[in-house]
């Protein structure tokens, strides 16, 4: 039978390229320093969008200044292994950063969005965009000033490509999640989806997440070290 392999990665596979992770068990990470409810909301948006404006190029700059890392690395050539002897990888991200692209991942499904992209609230264009964003700014397609946002999913919305997971978390027959906490919905829970439906399970990350419960197996250690070690074992089989 062809092995289907649905990847999950969270910010902890970007942290080793230096990107900050949301929460860590330490009280560490961006979500400690900044409220989420004033940066991460469409409410918080439309009451000051200057701040979250610069929130985000804060957060376009550091990416546009990191490098992928050997996790992300490992990830591409797990993509080109399996699709050479006929099995097939889904790689769903939440992170918004271009890093499993930039490493030679072909297939990625952005769920939370990505930082290099600019929407238009007016008429929905969706554009690559790579600079500072500003209130000053026109969408290229109906000319409307004022109305870009990232291209980025805030809590209260709706992740993207909702369809695309579904099928492919019916396919899978393993599924991993990496570098993730487990603790941001709908993501957290497609690890009892999957198992429900029949898949192995299988967490690799730093510490255990809020959901480990739900996994049949744990690898825990810096990501950079863990996932190109699971890659090699996989590839051998
Ligand atoms: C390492 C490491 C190393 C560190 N190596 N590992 C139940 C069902 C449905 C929804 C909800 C629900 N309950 C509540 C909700 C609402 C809400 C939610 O989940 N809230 C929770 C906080 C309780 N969810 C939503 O609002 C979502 N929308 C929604 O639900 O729409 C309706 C809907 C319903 C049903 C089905 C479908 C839809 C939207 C969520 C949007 C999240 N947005 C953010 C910001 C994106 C833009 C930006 O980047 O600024 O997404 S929040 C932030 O959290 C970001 C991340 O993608 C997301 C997940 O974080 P992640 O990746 O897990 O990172 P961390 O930091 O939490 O964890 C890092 C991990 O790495 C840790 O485990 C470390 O140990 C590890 N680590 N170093 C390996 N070197």
């Amino acid at each position: 039978m062809p092995k289907n392999i649905f990847v999950l990665t969270g910010a902890g596979i970007s942290a080793e390229s230096g990107l900050g992770t949301f929460r860590d068990k330490h009280g560490d990470g961006i979500w400690a320093r900044f409220d989420p409810m004033r940066l991460a909301t469409p409410e918080a948006f439309a009451h000051d969008p200057e701040t979250v404006l610069a929130f985000y190029d804060a957060r376009r700059q550091n990416v546009g200044n990191a490098r992928p890392n050997a996790a992300h690395f490992a990830l591409a050539r797990l993509e080109r292994g399996l699709s050479a002897r006929g099995d097939a990888l889904t790689l769903v991200t939440q992170n918004i950063d271009d890093l499993h692209e930039r490493a030679g991942s072909r297939e990625v499904i952005h769920m939370h969005g990505e930082l290099n992209k600019a929407r238009c609230q007016m008429c929905g264009a969706v554009r690559r965009w790579t600079e500072d964003l500003g209130l000053s700014h026109a969408c290229a397609d109906c000319a409307f000033v004022g109305g870009l946002r990232p291209h980025v999913v805030w809590f209260g919305e709706m992740p993207l490509h909702m369809d695309d997971i579904d099928r492919a978390l019916r396919r899978a027959n393993l599924f991993v999640a990496i570098g993730t906490s487990g603790a941001v919905y709908p993501a957290a829970g497609f690890v009892a989806e999957a198992r429900a439906l029949g898949a192995s399970t299988c967490e690799i990350n730093l510490e255990a997440a809020d959901n480990a419960s739900s996994f049949d197996e744990a690898r825990y250690g810096p990501a950079s070290e863990t996932v190109p070690a699971w890659v090699e074992e996989l590839l051998a089989t």
